[in-house]
């Protein structure tokens, strides 16, 4: 069946590993795991990313961390292939809350976990095309040094099923455009590993209002925000104009940068200095990038995939599992679904193009083999 459909490759799927869920239960202070108890009388863990997460932050169960349980919902879903991101807190593998040396040695660890847990998963999986691949984790923290950060970089090259690396917003405290990393998108492109954005601090609930919307505001606009501000800081530093072929995948279609490049275009423009760092114009860099498809709409992939110079090539699948789990019992979970749906319903999309992004570009992308 899988041949005639083609393949469903996921490359937004997260993990906790079980090292870091230890480590996150030995917390005091954010990000931590607590138990609390529940009204029914018995308890429940919680997973708290940061200090003013609306409801105790989010339940935490082993759907975070049993790969049994996320090769079980690759079965149910039809997922032939999942790229593991590293998910170190809430789906956020970042370690700038801990020292650098300890972020090196924690990074270290669980970058040879991830391989494991990728490479022994055909043991268990009851199909023997189910695959799990990795994105990598560096020790991006204020203090690290170049030779620690190469050398995770040179770690990770080395492990055959991590196929690129996990970065979030910040860098190493200072955005995607410090100097300092200038050495990191170097050896990453060397290496060819992909880079994978993904948000994490959001935008505080509270953002030019008071009322309580509980996770709505901060996940839905506060993550594509915050990758549109990294990812334009990134573009206008001139990465991509040194690095041509750094190849970077953004979470969550991009957030709003699709719908903003010619808004940003135009106010390079008018502003003679930022434009002299920049080879091309701002709408070139857009389709330099990658974007996974998790919009939820067909008229949001569509209208990311006909921007300038882009097309459907450069869009795969993702579910974002285990976040947007189903609120009762059902059989498939509806967020994927959903996005599976949109996938489907792109206008303009030849059944070439929603294989593509289903799974082969997925396979071009990092270089896997059809099983
Ligand atoms: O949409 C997402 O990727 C996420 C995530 O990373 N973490 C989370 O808690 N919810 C949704």
């Amino acid at each position: 069946a899988a041949a005639s459909r083609g393949l469903l490759v996921d490359v937004h799927t997260h993990v906790y590993l079980p090292r870091y869920v230890s480590f996150l239960r030995s917390r005091n202070s954010v990000p931590r795991i607590f138990t609390r108890g529940t009204p029914d009388g018995s308890t429940e863990e919680r997973l708290l990313i940061l200090d003013a997460e609306p409801s105790g932050g989010r339940p935490m169960g082993p759907q975070y961390y049993e790969r049994d349980l996320k090769l079980k919902f690759m079965e149910k879903h039809g997922i032939d292939i999942s790229i593991v991101r590293l998910v170190l807190i809430a789906s956020n593998p970042w370690l700038d809350f801990l020292p650098a040396s300890a972020a090196h040695q924690l990074a270290n660890e669980l970058n040879d976990d991830l391989e494991t847990y990728c490479s022994t998963s055909a043991n268990v999986s009851r199909s023997p095309l189910k695959q799990l691949y990795g994105f990598g984790l560096l020790p991006l923290v204020p203090q690290v040094t170049t030779t620690s950060l190469l050398e995770t970089v040179r770690q990770i090259s080395a492990l055959p099923h991590l196929k690129g690396i996990i970065m979030g917003s910040r860098g190493l405290g200072k955005g995607l455009d410090d100097d300092a990393l200038e050495p990191v998108w170097a050896a990453l492109e060397k290496a060819g590993l992909a880079v994978f954005l993904h948000p994490h601090y959001g935008v505080d609930g509270k953002e030019w209002g008071d009322k309580d919307n509980g996770h709505v505001l901060p996940l839905a606009l506060g993550f594509p925000f915050e990758t549109t501000i990294a990812i334009t800081r990134l573009v206008l530093s001139g990465v991509l104009d040194r690095y041509p072929n750094l190849r970077i995948l953004l979470a969550h279609s991009g957030g709003a940068l699709p719908q903003l490049s010619s808004r940003l275009a135009s106010c390079i423009d008018h502003d003679p200095i930022v434009a002299s760092r920049l080879q091309h114009d701002a709408r070139y860099y857009l389709g330099k990038l990658y974007f996974d498809a998790v919009a939820y709409g067909s008229e949001e992939l569509g209208f990311v995939s006909d921007q300038k110079r882009l097309g459907s090539k450069r869009m795969f699948f993702g579910t974002d599992h285990p976040f947007f789990p189903p609120l009762k019992e059902t059989d498939k979970w509806k967020s994927v679904v959903e996005n599976l749906e949109a996938i489907d319903g792109v206008y303009g999309w030849t059944e070439e193009d929603k294989a593509g992004v289903r799974g082969g570009n997925a396979l071009a992308l990092f270089g896997l083999h059809n099983p």
